[in-house]
């Protein structure tokens, strides 16, 4: 495994154990805050919202109906014998109308008659079990009821009735009335708080039978026949109000509960923690696949830096400063590979020109480095342009270059050689630089099959030292 690949492998952990476990606490501290939040507010107001709007719905009912027990009119109407059933069809009518109630009615102890808007739409019967509700209520001590039933003569959907007892004035029972509504409003209220909060509504009858609830509830039949809740039915029954926890079918649940006076029902209120989390578990999946895509993209622009500097780095070590040409050690590595390509036939010729400017001391004595350094640079500029892209051009070091040419003849070797020392002797900058014209002296030679990488060069330093002593700005080739 290289550095390169350490580095980004070690970066590349360590931000993913960071953004990893930066997901995970606050996901963790999201629970808790939720669990917080579902028991101490959701929780508790949505059982409140839905108790008063329970006795909202029932209190008008309630009055209305006491209204009408206590009508004088009503009272006199059945205690004469039950007159004129049209003039109670009207009352009946009026109140339903004025009201808005679904229906109102009265059904009389002396005939069973059960009196509707639209007429005597039914004759109670002991035997009926459908009409147990007058005979089981008659008997009770309360003066009014409240039920929730399924009416199927009247509406599909579930209808409360608010009874109340009619009595004579020496206060002897003479008929119960009363008024229904309909029920879909809260039912639509049920659903919504299962739909919007994941909440379970249901009611509780005082023998724990579940009596209305929204339709996707599982429970059913009596708490005392659900794990987890039967345990709790005398705490739950013993108090008003009431919040626990309890588990059933590996489910863990919060309930709420409520005792509804007006209905002598209990509201249970609960939700499915699990399900009421799922929300955050979405969250957290959402926010660990944001991280590790962050993470992927962080862990790239890392390779793509390292990838850069390494190339600037790897550049640097082969590049010249001043000159930008190859430096002497790239020079020597590429020399290698050609010398070994040679050995091997793969190239057949390979020539080597050394290069050193002549009294370049002068210049830097009489102009100053500064002129010195821009004289190497262009002199660096016309090699480059007037040799191929295939031959390699060195700073050999100071004010000395080598250039390596690869398969091209001593003839066209000395022919590219000379016309570099014409292009620098006759460039116009360098001549408006130095005030006349720079020249320069270059040895060259042929690589044999006997001569060594070093034996080159020593052949090619010779000739360019042969160039110097016969008096500079000419090419010696040997
Ligand atoms: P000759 O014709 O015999 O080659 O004479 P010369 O003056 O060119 O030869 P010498 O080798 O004595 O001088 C080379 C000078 O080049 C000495 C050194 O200060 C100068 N030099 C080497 N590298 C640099 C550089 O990077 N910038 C500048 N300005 N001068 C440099
Ligand atoms: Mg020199
Ligand atoms: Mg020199």
């Amino acid at each position: 495994m290289n550095l390169k690949f350490k580095i980004i492998v070690a970066i590349g952990a360590l931000l993913l154990t960071a953004s990893i476990t930066s997901s995970i606490v606050n996901y963790r501290s999201d629970v808790n805050f939720a669990q917080l939040q579902l028991k101490n507010i959701s929780l508790p107001l949505s059982k409140d919202n839905i108790y008063t709007e329970i006795q909202q719905r029932v209190v008008k009912p309630l009055i209305v109906s006491s209204l009408m027990a206590s009508n004088t009119f009503v009272r006199d109407w059945v205690l004469d014998g039950e007159q004129d059933e049209r003039r109670i069809r009207k009352y009946l009518k009026e109140i339903q109308v004025k009201y808005g109630m679904f229906t109102a009615f009265l059904v009389s102890d002396i005939t069973k008659n059960y009196y509707h808007s639209k007429g005597v739409i039914d004759i109670i019967n002991k035997n009926n079990n459908d009409d147990s509700w007058f005979f089981d209520f008659k008997k009770k001590k309360e003066i009014y009821e409240v039920n929730i039933d399924h009416d199927n003569d009247i509406s599909d959907s579930l209808i409360m009735f608010i009874n109340y007892k009619v009595k004579d004035y020496s206060g002897k029972f003479i008929a119960i009335t009363g008024v229904g509504i309909k029920l879909t409003e809260i039912e639509k209220m049920l659903n919504d708080f299962k739909k919007k909060y994941n909440f379970d509504v249901y009611f509780v009858n005082t023998n724990g039978e579940i009596y209305l609830f929204a339709q996707a509830l599982r429970k059913r039949g009596n708490i005392s026949s659900i794990d987890g809740l039967k345990e709790l039915k005398s705490s739950i029954f013993t108090k008003k109000s009431i919040q626990l926890e309890y588990e059933s079918k590996g489910k863990e649940y919060v309930l709420s509960t409520k005792f509804i006076k007006e209905l002598n029902l209990y509201l249970f209120v609960e939700v499915d923690k699990n399900s009421y989390m799922r929300d955050l578990n979405r969250k957290f999946v959402v926010n660990l696949l944001v991280s590790l895509f962050v993470t992927l993209l962080v862990i790239l622009v890392i390779v793509y830096a390292i990838n850069i500097y390494q190339k600037k780095l790897e550049k640097q070590a082969e590049e010249d400063f001043l000159t930008g040409l190859a430096n002497r050690r790239k020079f020597n590595d590429e020399f290698e590979k050609m010398y070994n390509l040679y050995k091997r036939a793969s190239i057949k010729t390979l020539s080597l020109v050394l290069i050193d400017i002549d009294n370049f001391k002068k210049i830097n004595d009489t102009f100053g480095h500064l002129v010195g350094d821009k004289t190497l640079v262009r002199l660096s500029a016309l090699l480059k342009k007037n040799l191929r892209k295939t031959d390699l051009v060195a700073r050999w070091g100071g004010e000395e270059f080598s250039v390596l040419l690869v398969d091209t003849k001593k003839e066209e070797v000395e022919k590219i050689a000379q016309k570099l020392r014409l292009a620098v002797k006759e460039d116009k900058e360098l001549l408006s630089l130095l005030e006349k014209p720079l020249t320069i002296s270059l040895g060259c030679g042929e690589l044999l099959s006997e001569d060594s990488q070093d034996g080159l060069i020593a052949k090619v330093d010779e000739a360019l030292y042969k160039a110097k002593e016969q008096g500079k700005d000419q090419l010696v080739s040997i």
